[in-house]
């Protein structure tokens, strides 16, 4: 980093959290600062351009407009992987996903083994929900999951063993569960409205399950969080709060108003409408009660990039599963009116480079929380960069990403196997022993490959590349096959 260092967690507003200790104080007690809250709002292969804020106008999303007019936003903003579990393993841990051998989306035990991956994330993996909970924290996540319990596998642990004190999820987890319904067969081989991932996941049982309109499922996450922050707050505990919508991931169908002209894309920009209305809901209640809106956080991003034909990466290169820019770099919004420096609010920070591996370790750090057990964190306390204290430029330590072993690409254009950033430089390698470099700085859409000029910087990168396929032990796991089975959705 060029500029200012880090401030560690005794620098921020809040002290270390125990709350019990701090409950049973005997006498008058230096007033300590409730611990803040958190929301973490994710949305579902939602595009770098997709948000009117990041320069898409032709989808009306006026409330996380206005969660980013009144936050700061974060413009070079990458998830751990370019597709939903691994991404979400990423926030979830603050580890590369590799650790866990997740590498790609979570599907049936037949095809998880052919790509040489788990059927869930290990209860041994830590996470920032068990921390939190641990020193007190009231904890719910509320939307979809991808980290185990789907298709033809339901041994998986509950959510709620991952730290949460409260659930509901969709058909990519376990614990009660809204399914989806659409207004029409999706497909003729399929015999009722009912998604058929949401009947199988049924069969699994382990939760009460509930069909509703599929452009109801994230108003029904957004209303159990709602009712969850109210049970948190008469109870005088902070919380933290999932709510990960699976909007706008196709099959998408918003209700009959948002429909447009009938095609993929203008549904798509229907189901974003609707997605921004829903989660503008649990906004304004944060914002609208100064109890919440002066000591809550709400984190916003999205999982992955665009679908192809659905939504947009902007003038980045590449879509969801992929390792340019558009599959991996996503919208980020920190919304913290209390706590966010007040000349940065509005503003766009364009130097820092933030992961979705730092989640973790930042949360815990703005939070006063100490983990019970240390972790060894890939992501870095970038609270400083969270809360506007900071722009510095690059980030402490470098990225890496490995493609999703069933996204080769095609044989014209093979997909990159790995990919690296450090500082303004981004390497992707490819199986046949070329690589690419560009500088992400001058250059964010990949277009001009500076590998032949700068053949010192491609060395180097790869030598760091290589001790981290070592580290995570990924050459051993990766199986680069492609799953051909019935009901793919990943
Ligand atoms: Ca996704």
């Amino acid at each position: 980093m060029k500029t200012a260092a880090l401030t560690t967690a005794a620098a921020l507003t809040v002290l270390p959290l125990n709350l019990c200790a701090a409950s049973a104080a005997s006498q008058p007690a230096p007033r300590v600062p409730q611990p803040p809250n958190v929301i973490f709002l994710l949305a579902d292969d939602m595009g770098y351009g997709d948000l009117a804020a990041w320069g898409d106008h032709a989808i009306r999303t006026p409330n996380l407009d206005r969660l980013a007019s009144e936050g700061l936003r974060i413009d070079q903003f990458y998830v751990a992987q370019p597709i939903c579990s691994p991404s979400r393993v990423g926030f979830t841990t603050g580890q590369f996903p590799q650790r866990w051998r997740i590498t790609s989306f979570l599907a049936n035990t037949r095809s998880n083994r052919a790509r040489g991956m788990e059927n869930f994330l290990s209860l041994k993996a830590p996470t920032l929900a068990r921390c939190l909970h641990d020193a007190g924290y009231a904890t719910g996540h509320f939307g979809k999951w991808h980290m185990g319990g789907q298709r033809d596998f339901g041994d998986a642990p509950l959510i709620s063993e991952y730290g949460f004190d409260a659930s509901l999820t969709q058909f990519e987890g376990l614990g009660d569960r809204i399914l989806p319904k659409f207004s029409h067969k999706l497909d003729p081989r399929w015999p009722d409205t009912r998604y058929p991932l949401g009947t199988g996941s049924e069969k699994l049982g382990r939760g009460k399950c509930e069909y509703v309109n599929r452009w109801e499922v994230t108003g029904r996450f957004v209303d159990r969080a709602i009712e969850f922050i109210e049970d948190a707050k008469k109870s005088g505990k902070p919380f933290y709060v999932n709510v990960w919508s699976d909007d706008p991931h196709t099959p998408v169908e918003p209700s009959a108003p948002y429909r447009g002209d009938g095609s993929q894309r203008t549904r798509y920009h229907g189901v974003v409408h609707e997605l921004d209305r829903d989660l503008g809901r649990i906004i304004d209640h944060v914002r609208n009660d100064p109890a919440l809106r002066d000591n809550t956080i709400i984190i916003f991003a999205s999982d992955n990039g665009p679908e192809e034909g659905c939504g947009s990466s902007g003038n980045l290169r590449g879509h969801k599963g992929i390792l340019y820019e558009g599959g991996i770099r996503e919208p980020f919004i920190v919304w913290a009116p209390r706590l966010l420096a007040p000349d940065r609010t509005g503003k766009t920070n364009t130097t820092s480079i933030v992961s979705g591996l730092d989640l973790a370790p930042t949360i815990l750090s703005i939070t006063g929380v100490r983990p019970k057990n240390a972790v060894a964190f890939d992501g870095r306390d970038m609270s400083d960069i969270f809360l506007g204290r900071s722009a510095a430029t690059g980030r402490p330590a470098p990225l890496f990403w490995a493609r999703p072993p069933d996204r080769p690409g095609s044989k014209d254009a093979p997909a990159p196997d790995y990919a690296m950033r450090d500082g303004k430089w981004k390497l992707l390698t490819f199986s046949d022993g070329h690589a690419e470099l560009y500088n992400i700085d001058a250059d964010p859409g990949e277009m001009y490959d500076q590998s032949v000029a700068e053949t010192k910087v491609v060395a180097a990168m790869t030598k760091k590349l290589a001790a981290w396929k070592k580290d995570v032990s990924y050459e051993q796991i990766h199986k680069p096959t492609r799953p051909n089975d019935p009901g793919h959705r990943d």
